[in-house]
């Protein structure tokens, strides 16, 4: 049992079944069953921290070593943990649907693995999903600015261990978004123009407090689409939603989704 009310349920999943167009903004709730925790909230990661305190550019030139021991570790707690329910229900919904768009916020790499899982050998390969915020594998360049992936161990026991560029040696940092930083501009582009033709925007397990991403269904629902949300909270968003699904997203997607993903 999810709790969900039933006719919250009905509702949600005629508003699947009727969108041709889907566009799916999860945050770090879908991750949360996965044991990978959120930033807010009771259990948030930043419980003891203020997410602007480590998550700017600001901490990283002040405390390099820091930022990466606390990336380090968020490093190994992702690996660590598998995709859940909700991810692979959401990774069935992209590969037997067409025109379902994943945009997260997270910076882990659980959709893409569900993704694959799902996807087993099947062709093609299936899509990306767009990564708002970067990747917790990936870094880039803070003198040359080149991007690689990188999932190698990290020591972040000193900043003379820290990982640096082979091409001209400056110190390499997470390739993730921080405060006060600009969102790669093809990535945040193609995003608001799959919410401003969606039918539907399905929002999971955001706070939908952090801009620009909160926006996404905003833009949705002012160019006429619905917003359908899967949280055990209401947000921001709640009086914008079509239906609400009030609980934990691994429980709620499957029963959501398996119902109505079958159109072809
Ligand atoms: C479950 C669940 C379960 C639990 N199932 N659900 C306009 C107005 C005001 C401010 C701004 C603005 N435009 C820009 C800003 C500034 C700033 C901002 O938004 N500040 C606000 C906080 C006020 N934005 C930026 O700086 C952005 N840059 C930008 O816009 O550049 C241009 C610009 C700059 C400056 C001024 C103006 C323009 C960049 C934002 C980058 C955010 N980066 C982070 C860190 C990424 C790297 C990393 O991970 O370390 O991204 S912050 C952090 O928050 C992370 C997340 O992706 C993001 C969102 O968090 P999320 O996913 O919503 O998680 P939670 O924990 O908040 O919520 C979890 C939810 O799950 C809850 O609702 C639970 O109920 C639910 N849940 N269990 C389903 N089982
Ligand atoms: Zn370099």
């Amino acid at each position: 049992m999810t709790g969900v009310d039933p006719e919250a349920l009905a509702r949600a999943r005629g508003l699947v079944e009727g969108s041709d167009r889907i566009l799916v903004l999860t945050g770090a709730g879908v991750s949360a069953e996965s044991g990978v925790p959120t930033f807010r909230g009771e259990e948030g990661l930043w419980k003891r921290y203020r997410p602007e305190e480590l998550a700017n550019p600001l901490a990283f030139r002040r405390d390099p070593r820091l930022v990466w021991e606390w990336y380090a570790w968020r490093r190994e707690t992702v690996r660590g943990c598998d995709p859940n329910p909700g991810h692979r229900a959401l990774a069935r919904l992209a590969l037997e649907r067409e025109g379902v768009t994943l945009v997260t916020q997270n910076v882990d790499d659980l959709h893409a693995r569900a993704a694959r899982e799902e996807a087993g050998d099947r062709a093609p390969e299936p899509a990306h999903p767009l990564e708002l915020h970067g990747s917790l594998f990936r870094v880039r360049c803070t003198g040359c600015f080149e991007r690689r992936e990188h999932s190698g161990p990290i020591d972040a026991s000193a900043v003379e261990t820290l990982p640096r560029c082979s091409s001209c040696g400056s110190l390499l940092r997470p390739d993730v978004v921080w405060f006060g930083e600009s969102l790669d501009p093809r990535v945040i582009e193609a995003a608001r123009h799959r919410a401003e033709t969606a039918d539907l925007c399905l929002v999971v397990g955001t706070s939908a407090v952090v801009q620009p991403a909160a926006s996404l269904p905003r833009t949705t629902a002012a160019a006429g689409g619905d917003v359908l949300e899967v949280n055990p909270d209401e947000t921001p968003l709640t009086s914008l939603a079509a239906a609400a699904l009030r609980g934990p997203a691994g429980r709620v997607l499957p029963r959501l989704l398996d119902d109505s993903s079958g159109r072809a």
